[in-house]
Order: C-alpha cells, then structure tokens, then sequence
C-alpha cells in the first residue's frame, strides 16, 4: 500500500491522462459503487478539469441504488465508449470477467489500467494491470481509498466520509468483519460528521419476494455432505445464488455451493463459515473457486470465505470436481 498515492500521480502524469473511467464490478455493490465516488473524487483533486466516467457493467445492485438517493454519484450504466479514455481505473474487482462483456473492450482498448481491490490477487489481472493496488488485509476497496486519500493528505468531504462509512459498513456486514484498522477508520469518518446510526439505516433493505423463494427453493434442493464434522450443502437456483449461499451458512451449514446455470453457462456462489476456514485453512477463493473456474472454462476468485465462480458446465460436474478438490484439501 505504500507510495501507491505517488504511483498513482506518477502514472496520470506519465500518460497526460485528461479523461479517466472508473469501473466497478457487475452488478455494483455498495463498496465499489462507493469508493468509485471516493476515488473521484482523489482524481479530481489531483488535476482539475479532469472528465472522469464512472460505470458499472449489467447494472448495480438494489441496495446500491438505494444508496444513490443518499450520495452524489453519477454511474453509467451503458456501456463507455472505451477508446474515448486515457486511463481506466477498476475497483472492488479481480478479474476482468467480472465486468461481463465489456472486459474485451477493455482489454483491446489497451490503455493503462489502475486495479485498486481487496480481494485475493489474480495472475492474469496482475498482468494486464499497469498498477495494482490491492490489499487482501483490508476490511473493503472503501477502506483502501480512505487510504489513498490519507496518503495523499486529502480530507474527504462529508459525502465522501460518508460514502466510505456505507461501503465498509456494508463490506464488514455491519461490522461483524471489521478488523482493528476497519475501526480506526470509522473513528476518523465519524469525527469528520458521518452520524454511524443513521448512515447504517440506510443499509437495510427489506427482502424482495422473489429472493425469499430463490432462498427457500435452494434449501429445499439442498444436498447434504458431512465430512467428519463438517456439513457441506450443495444447491442450485436461477437466482438470488449468493444470498441462498449465506443463507444455507446462516442455517448451520459449514460450507455452501449455489449454482445457477443459464443453458451451458454456470455461476456459483461460495460461502463457509469462519470456523471452518479457520480449521481447515481452505481458502475458497484460492483452494476452490481459481481452479474450479479453470476446469469449467471460466474464472474464479474471491475471499477465504465468500467466492464466486462463472465458467461453463454442469452442476454435477461441479459438484464432483469440487467434491474432490475440497477432500484433497481437507484430507493435507
Ligand atoms: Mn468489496
């Protein structure tokens, strides 16, 4: 992390960039929709009359729209016409297939790329990133732009005190997460206004129907495989896959696999309990979700806990191979 904010003026000034897109993930959560506004707002100050995009490929997510009642944040949902960029930056995102189709835009754009992140580094985005910023430590990308800002010497404004309060509130899931230096930060938002009670009132969102039965019918299909002591659970639905992936956690399971397949496209979610990362050391992000989506032709990553894989295939299939890497793990 350190010296990254000198970087950063550094590469702007190498490549005269006057026109900067700012790119979240798919379906943008609070914490990358929140610390793009951050980040902006760094590059703004940094040189003014600066024409900086942010956008969010497929969309961002319900909460995140909530939230754009609250702060000032433009994002495009259309997708940017690449080559009108100098330089593009991509937060909260580890691979470049996590912004959908327009990855290739951006890949065969070939403009210098910021990665500002914390999830588990990935080789091939170490490779197309010309500055890569990432710290696996950190409770979310908020709290490393808070950071950067620091860094800097910036003060951020009360939006954006704000808006980095809400993306590590969200990140930490209320700051059941949150580690020592999460807390530290909170502390500096609080005192530059952030009011914690109300801001974190408008994290909460009452359930859609739809995800109530997307939540029921996984549990429902629900596969069980104990493991000595450990309970495995192995589902599929069409949607809402992340939110039944923590629910089957917050269920009891130690471990859960949601898929959703979409003709021969599949996406799963990835979610274990503390306790069972903590005992076992499997790492779903490294040990299971980076060679799971090898073998079904996609692209995994994430969190020791919490990881996501999209690739092409059957669910049996993933199941198995799954199966075997995770008793592989288990049985080192
Ligand atoms: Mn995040």
């Amino acid at each position: 992390m350190f010296m990254s904010a000198r970087k950063i003026k550094e590469l702007m000034e190498r490549f005269r960039a006057t026109s900067i897109l700012i790119l979240c993930h798919h379906n943008a959560d609070p914490d990358a929709l929140c610390s793009a506004f951050a980040f902006s707002g760094l590059l703004r100050r940094l040189r003014s009359g600066l024409k900086i995009r942010i956008a969010s490929p497929e969309g961002i997510s319900k909460l995140s729209k909530v939230l754009l009642q609250y702060i000032p944040i433009d994002v495009s949902l259309d997708r940017p016409r690449f080559e009108e960029f100098d330089l593009f930056v991509m937060l909260d995102t580890n691979t470049i297939q996590q912004l959908g189709d327009w990855g290739e835009y951006l890949k065969r754009a070939s403009k210098p790329l910021i990665v500002v992140d914390h999830h588990a580094s990935h080789p091939e985005t170490e490779k197309l990133a010309t500055l890569y910023i990432f710290d696996e430590e950190s409770s979310s990308t908020c709290e490393i732009v808070y950071g950067l800002l620091r860094e800097f010497g910036f003060k951020p404004s009360k939006a954006e005190a704000e808006a980095l309060f809400l993306g590590m509130a969200f990140d930490t899931k209320h700051f059941i997460l949150a580690k020592p230096s999460t807390f530290k930060v909170l502390a500096e938002l609080v005192d530059m206004g952030v009011d914690p009670q109300k801001a974190i009132t408008k994290l909460s969102m009452p359930m859609d129907q739809s995800e109530r039965i997307a939540r029921l019918k996984a549990c429902q299909r629900v596969r069980l495989v104990r493991i000595g002591d450990w309970i495995l659970t192995f589902t599929h639905v069409g949607a809402y896959q992340a939110s039944a992936a923590r629910a089957l956690i917050e269920l009891g399971a130690h471990f859960s696999f949601v898929a959703g397949q979409d003709g021969d496209q599949i996406q799963i979610s990835l979610r274990s309990s503390r306790d069972f990362y903590e005992k076992t050391g499997l790492h779903l992000g490294e040990d299971l979700a980076r060679p799971l989506g090898e073998y079904l032709h996609g692209m995994g990553g994430g969190h020791a806990t919490s990881a996501g894989v999209n690739g092409f295939g059957e669910f049996e299939d993933a199941v198995e191979y799954s199966m075997k890497l995770i008793r592989d793990k288990l049985a080192r």
